[in-house]
């Protein structure tokens, strides 16, 4: 008897055209609309399953595997990973991946056009403009915040603070300083034209303040109102990194009482949700997490997480070796504990 294909659960409808090529190797199982699932439900899902392919909208940890026998990677569409339990999986031998590079510059652009928007008061004159208000030009109308020739600074500085960087840099003659675990290289700073200083100075140097450092327990509210009331009250701060990142609360408390001039926010704490102290401000630019939302990068995610599927469950030209393991230590480490208790 012919050996049953594995399976896949592709959690959200993406490009079909794209996820249509797991059809060569596996079944697949595929949404065919948008869903917001329940642990529950993505347990359900995950059971009889050799693969997934996922969105951040799916937390994936101990819970969600445990019925799971079968399951042995799963590839996460997006750079970020926090909504997966990258120990609880490597524990269980299940191979995570991601989509890095392919969406670096488009999600640095968004994280300047947030900027921008924020520091110049974009949306808020379009607002104030299409509510009838522009009674006559006046000198004073909307006044910002100027983002050429001013100080921009970047917390965490990988691959997409590096293209912020750049622009700052090369398109608007920013002076671009940086806060990090690791400093980069010489060659890069010089490019970049950027320079590493500590985590205080970076809050009282910035004009224009961007974050974009992964989420963790470590990260958690490294803004908090401590780290707002160090900045400059005319800065501007943006988020394109994850909402837990920034203690909304505090901010919303500055931008209402003048301790910050504006914002600019693509992430939420509990996303899709927003609070309502946030919605309610007029200084503060909001996008529903549309960081890599472009159509070209999100078809380059989708292509490259469905390829790393294919490698991660042994097939394809990479068999074996998907491009962007995030868990492949913790996995090899689990295999290697398991041989050694079939020995003894
Ligand atoms: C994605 C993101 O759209 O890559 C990331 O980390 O936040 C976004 O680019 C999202 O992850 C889709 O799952």
């Amino acid at each position: 008897m012919a050996e049953a294909r594995p399976r896949v659960w592709v959690s959200q409808p993406l490009f079909d055209d794209i996820v249509d090529r797991l059809q060569q190797y596996f079944e697949v199982v595929a949404a065919t609309e948008v869903t917001a699932y329940t642990p529950e439900a993505i347990a359900a899902q995950l059971r009889d399953v050799d693969g997934a392919v996922v969105t951040l909208n799916e937390r994936i940890g101990t819970a969600e595997i445990a019925g799971a026998p079968r399951l042995r990677a799963i590839a996460n569409v997006g750079v970020g990973y926090s909504n997966l339990d990258i120990a609880a999986l490597g524990d269980a031998g299940i191979l995570a991946t991601n989509t890095p590079d392919v969406l670096t510059g488009t999600t640095a652009d968004l994280g300047f056009a947030l900027l921008m928007a924020a520091a110049r008061r974009i949306t808020e004159s379009e607002r104030w403009l299409r509510e009838g208000q522009w009674g006559q030009w006046s000198f004073s109308t909307m006044l910002g915040a100027d983002v050429h020739g001013s100080t921009l600074g970047i917390l965490g500085m990988g691959r997409i603070g590096q293209g912020i960087a750049r622009r700052g840099h090369h398109g608007f003659g920013m002076r671009v300083l940086y806060h990090n675990r690791s400093r980069l290289p010489q060659p890069v700073e010089r490019e970049l034209g950027a320079q590493w200083v500590s985590f205080e100075d970076l809050l009282a140097q910035a004009d224009h303040l961007v974050t974009v450092l992964p989420y963790s327990a470590d990260t958690h509210h490294i803004i908090d109102a401590a780290a707002l009331a160090r900045m400059k009250s005319t800065a501007t701060l943006v988020n394109i990194a994850r909402g837990g990142i920034v203690d909304e609360l505090a901010l919303a408390d500055a931008l209402a009482n003048g301790r910050l001039a504006a914002a600019g926010l693509d992430v939420y704490e509990g996303e899709p949700a927003v609070r309502p102290e946030l919605l309610a401000l007029r200084n503060v630019v909001l996008t529903p997490h549309i960081g890599s939302a472009s159509l070209a990068t999100r078809r380059a995610m989708v292509t490259l997480a469905v390829d790393n599927l294919i490698a991660a469950l042994g097939h394809g030209p990479q068999a074996g070796r998907p491009s962007s393991p995030v868990n492949a230590d913790a996995v090899a480490a689990a295999a290697m504990k398991k041989t050694a208790g079939c020995k003894r």
